[in-house]
C-alpha cells in the first residue's frame, strides 16, 4: 500500500469510527427523512444551531499565519459562534479537530491540494471577509484549529480550544 492509499484509508477509518459513534448518541426524535441531514457528532463536538449560541468569539486571521487569539477557552456544552475576520490578502480557513485529525487532513491536502472540503467544522474566509461557524463543544478536552490552505499549517497557522469539563454533580 502506498502512502496516499494509507492516508485515504486512515481518513476512511476515522470517518467510520465517527459514524459508528453517532449511532449511540441520544437525540430528540426527528421527522422521517431528516436523518441524512442530522449533524455528525465528532470527538470535538457537533454542529451547533444558531439559535443556541451563548457566546461569540472573534478570531482574526492574518497573512503572518496567525490566529488572534490563538487559544480560546469554552465550557463543555456551550454553543459558540466563531466569527473569523480575515485581515489578510490571502484566503484563510479555520478547521476544528483533534490534533490527529488535523494532521491527517493536512497530509491529505498536501497530496491533493485541490481537494474540495466543506464540513460544518471548517470555514473558509476570503481576503478581507468575515466568516462564521456555529459549533457546540459537547466534549471536554483540548482540541486544535488550523488553517490548511497551502502550507499555512506548516508555517504555524494553528490554535487551540480548551473545552472545560462541566462541573461534576456532587
Ligand atoms: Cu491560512
Amino acid at each position: 500500500m502506498n502512502k496516499t492509499l494509507q492516508s485515504v484509508a486512515a481518513c476512511l477509518a476515522l470517518a467510520a469510527v465517527a459514524t459508528a459513534s453517532i449511532a449511540h448518541e441520544g437525540h430528540a426524535p426527528k421527522p422521517p427523512g431528516a436523518a441524512a441531514l442530522a449533524p455528525e457528532q465528532k470527538p470535538w463536538g457537533i454542529a451547533g444551531k444558531p439559535g443556541a449560541v451563548k457566546r461569540t468569539i472573534d478570531i482574526a486571521m492574518a497573512d503572518d499565519m496567525t490566529f488572534t487569539p490563538s487559544v480560546i477557552e469554552v465550557h463543555e456544552g456551550d454553543t459558540v459562534r466563531l466569527r473569523l475576520k480575515n485581515r489578510g490578502k490571502e484566503l484563510h480557513e479555520l478547521v476544528l479537530g483533534t490534533t490527529a485529525e488535523i494532521e491527517a487532513h493536512a497530509a491529505m491536502m498536501k497530496k491533493f491540494p485541490d481537494m474540495e472540503h466543506d464540513d460544518p467544522w471548517m470555514v473558509h474566509v476570503p481576503a478581507g471577509k468575515t466568516g462564521d461557524m456555529v459549533w457546540t463543544f459537547n466534549r471536554a478536552g483540548d482540541f486544535d484549529f488550523a488553517c490548511l490552505v497551502k502550507d499555512h499549517y506548516e508555517l504555524g497557522m494553528a490554535g487551540r480550544v480548551r473545552v472545560l469539563a462541566a462541573a461534576a454533580k456532587p
